[in-house]
């Protein structure tokens, strides 16, 4: 039996780890551990409740839209109004928007590295001046760390890796992919400009208010927009889907690891103003049986997390009471449940749950792609099918995002008027790019008296419930085959494919565990 730590395991808000025990080559029990407390959830205790719009922006980076939204919405329910048709297509237009800007930062700059091999840009004999440029520049980076073992900058950020034959082989497909990793740059600065256009600025959106959003859609900013999207869309429909179909081809195991069978999704893009209609369908996939979905029935459990606050429950209830000492407790994050059970969310959750609901669009993709692998739906319960439906959406939201362009009222008011009442409740639910959001206010005296956000990488990474039974991440890592204890990149590859960020999921970083010293001078 080995033990082994990966730490940090994310390229990305790097405050998670695993730990796994490995016994005959396979993953027999894991833990995941979020290393860091934020207390958001206590910032926000007594302020004015439309502070929340801003304050739970700041959680995270990459998905601040989702949190605006979230959190827009849960005033939404408090103040007892709902916001007008051009706020909620605006809202539905920065969250697509920052969906494609985040879609594309997990595939190529977080997860594409641990299957594509960086060094065969050393063997490029192609003309391509920026490809040229990057194989230059990685010769002189692999030289310096030659000479100086003990570096750590040396072609960061795509070296270090896992020591090992673990990459793709072909030098052509790695070249187009690398050549994917510096286009896909450029593209989310197009996304990341699409926000902005409706939002005011990005990250941290000014312009998300309850009712709706500030920005008049005026026949200029709906026409710039446009414009991206064309660009963007080109990108996913010819570039990206196709680096998903490479990786899928070269590593076809992986649609037999890393599985997680509960899902659920809160639906994604509102097309009513009744919080009832969505662009990709709201539901709960448990025990083999698709389900409406009831909000009663979420519960956060914490055991083992490092709260002494009440266990088991609603978020209206829920408590943040810090102990970073307390015995038995692993991890930051909460254990939240649904219906006793954990659930997956994310990308791969809203694909099955809308393809049971018979959602035409998301069929056809699913069932393409399928298609070509000659594979049936218990493939997509797996790490490639988080890499496939990461794109099936980012496809779909180019084709919707035209449509809802042309329902804009143009000029026309892009919010309903609110006032702050003396008391009331909210309960707001989005799809970030990661999965389920929800954030729970209660009101008092104009104030905030109690606020909990419920995050999509807490669902996936929180640790064992009261009653021991492993979170989604550490339930699908039981199985996986671990070829090196040394370099466990199987192990990595299925964490990535949930996408983790434990900024958003924690929202004091703890003293952490040395990894190497270096002098800056
Ligand atoms: Ni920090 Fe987030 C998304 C949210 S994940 S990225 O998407 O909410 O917990
Ligand atoms: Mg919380």
């Amino acid at each position: 039996m080995a033990k082994v730590l990966i730490d940090p395991i994310t390229r990305i808000e790097g405050h998670l780890s695993i730990e796994l025990e490995v016994q005959n080559g396979k993953v027999v029990d894991a833990w995941s551990i979020g290393d860091m407390f934020r207390g958001y959830e206590s910032i926000l205790k007594g302020r004015n409740p439309v502070d929340a719009n801003q304050i739970t922006q700041r959680i995270c980076g990459v998905c601040p839209v989702s949190h605006g939204i979230a959190s827009s919405k849960s005033l939404d329910g408090a103040f007892g109004i709902k916001p007008n048709n051009n706020g909620r297509i605006l809202r539905n237009l920065v969250l697509a928007a920052n969906y494609l800007h985040s879609h594309l930062i997990h595939f190529y700059h977080l997860a594409a590295l641990d299957f594509v091999d960086i060094t065969a840009l050393l063997k490029y004999k192609g003309g391509d001046s920026g490809i040229n440029r990057l194989k230059e520049w990685a010769q002189g980076e692999i030289e310096a760390k030659k000479n100086r073992p003990d570096a750590l900058t040396a072609v960061a950020p795509f070296l270090p890796r896992y020591e090992g034959n673990f990459y793709i082989k072909d030098v052509d497909t790695n070249i187009d992919a690398i050549a994917g990793y510096v286009k896909a740059l450029e593209i989310r600065a197009k996304a990341h400009k699409m926000v902005a256009l409706f939002g005011g600025r990005v990250p941290h959106l000014i312009g998300l208010v309850p009712g709706g959003v500030t920005q008049v859609p005026t026949s200029d900013r709906i026409r710039e927009y446009r414009s991206l999207l064309k660009e963007v869309e080109k990108f996913i429909n010819n570039t990206y889907v196709n680096h998903v179909i490479a990786v899928a081809k070269t590593f076809p195991d992986y649609f037999k690891i890393g599985k997680f069978n509960n899902f659920m999704s809160y639906g994604l893009f509102d097309q009513d103003n009744e919080d009832k209609k969505f662009m990709m369908q709201r539901g709960v996939y448990a025990n083999g049986k698709l389900d409406k979905l009831d909000t009663d029935l979420i519960k956060e459990q914490v055991k083992y997390a490092r709260y002494n606050s009440g266990s088991n429950l609603h978020p209206y209830k829920g408590e943040t009471n810090p102990d970073p000492h307390k015995g038995g407790a692993y991890t930051w994050l909460k254990a939240p449940r649904y219906n006793g059970l954990g659930m997956e969310v994310g990308p791969l959750a809203r694909v099955v749950i809308s393809y049971l609901s018979n959602n035409a669009d998301v069929k056809k993709e699913v069932d393409d792609l399928l298609k070509i692998f000659k594979a049936d739906l218990s493939a997509v319960f797996s790490v490639l099918g988080r890499h496939a439906s990461r794109a099936i959406e980012a496809k779909l939201i180019c084709k919707n995002a035209k449509e809802w362009l042309d329902q804009l009222e143009v000029g026309g008011k892009p919010r309903n008027e609110y006032e702050i009442p003396d008391s009331g409740e909210g309960q707001g639910l989005v799809e970030a790019s990661r999965g389920a959001l929800g954030h729970w206010i209660v009101v008092k005296n104009k104030k905030i008296e109690n606020y909990q956000c419920v995050v999509p990488t807490t669902w996936f990474c929180g640790p064992r419930d009261d009653n021991g039974t492993r979170g989604p991440v550490e339930q699908a890592l039981i199985g996986t085959p671990i070829s090196d204890v040394n370099n466990p990149i199987e192990a990595a590859r299925v964490v990535r494919s949930f996408d983790p960020c434990i900024a958003c999921a924690v929202h004091i970083v703890e003293g952490g565990r040395e990894i190497s010293k270096f002098r800056v001078c």
